[in-house]
């Protein structure tokens, strides 16, 4: 087994090979033994980087996969529906008996997924969002969410970020690792921002992606019911089921702003131009491009 580290100095995450793990809830061995998880050819995996849409897309396949709960099931929970196959120590599910197709959500990098994954039949929905906005996002989010560390100013969690302190590491090597691995897998990228700008074509590219034909009843309803505002009204898309040792939602909301280039309020011009000579290190050669404001 590789070196396991401490990401900082009382930290609730260790570093292992590259990727930052919670260390209660996700012990190295669990990890590596998912290596062998046994991978069935109509399995979905959907993958993001935190804060890149991940209750969103679950939400979109719970929807696409119940006819828009037009089949009475709007009160199982997302987690149970997709559940996250990292955080198995946590929920305990019993994944070989859940009928198929069976849905998967995962935070983790290319090199720690399930190795039948590469048999370029089960599918992978990677969902990305511009890094500018995954910051900002998850900044909120640390300080509502009891397990994740709360950083005293933005500035020092803009560093954290930068040195990939944070739960699942690095932005830069996630991205890029599943990116740059797209051969192996069976793979549809979508992006944050296409949902916000055409969410009703995004669907359409996911549906086409599944080999599910929604007829467009169907398709209006699950846009309808994916849209921010809708959901925000949905305490089980909110989160608002968790326990307060859990999430404190008098500091704050899941569902927060659901926008593109909340980041220009908090980062400030110095701030922005460090990072974005850093993404131009680190993506330059990269054919990937994303949105970063409304105009
Ligand atoms: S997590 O904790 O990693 O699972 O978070 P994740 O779900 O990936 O990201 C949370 C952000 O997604 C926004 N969100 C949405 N935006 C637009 N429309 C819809 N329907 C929607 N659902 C979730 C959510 O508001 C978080 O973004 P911010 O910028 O914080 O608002």
């Amino acid at each position: 087994m590789d070196t396991i580290t401490p990401v900082l100095r009382d930290s609730n995450l260790y570093r292992y090979q590259g990727f930052c793990f919670f260390k209660e809830l996700m012990p190295p061995e669990y990890i590596d033994s998912l290596q062998n998880f046994k991978i069935k050819e109509d399995d979905v995996f959907m993958i993001t980087y935190p804060k890149s849409g991940t209750i969103w897309t679950q939400h979109i396949l719970s929807l696409i996969y119940s006819e828009g709960y037009r089949n009475g099931t709007e009160q199982i929970e997302t987690s149970e529906r997709i559940p996250w196959i990292e955080f198995q120590f946590l929920h305990k599910n019993d994944h070989n008996s859940r009928p198929s197709p069976r849905l998967f959500a995962s935070h983790l990098s290319s090199r720690f997924v399930p190795q039948g994954l590469k048999n370029r039949k089960a599918k992978v929905i990677y969902v990305m969002r511009n890094p500018k906005d995954v910051i900002k996002s998850l900044y909120h989010f640390e300080a509502m969410a009891a397990f994740a560390e709360t950083s005293p100013d933005f500035d020092h969690f803009f560093m954290k970020f930068l040195e990939g302190d944070v739960f699942a590491g690095s932005w830069f090597d996630h991205v890029l690792g599943w990116y740059k691995h797209k051969e192996d897998f069976n793979i549809l990228f979508i992006k944050y921002e296409d949902m916000i700008m055409d969410l009703r074509s995004v669907v359409k590219q996911i549906c086409t992606f599944l080999g599910k034909a929604l007829d467009d009843e169907s398709l209006d309803i699950v846009v309808k019911k994916a849209t921010f505002n809708e959901m925000k009204k949905e305490p089980l898309a909110n989160k608002e089921n968790m326990p307060e040792e859990f999430f404190d939602s008098k500091v704050g909301q899941f569902m927060r702003k659901g926008t593109i280039g909340d980041w220009k309020n908090t980062m400030t011009v110095a701030q922005s131009e460090a990072f974005d000579r850093i993404y131009q290190e680190k993506m330059g050669d990269v054919d990937l491009h994303f949105t970063w404001d409304m105009n």
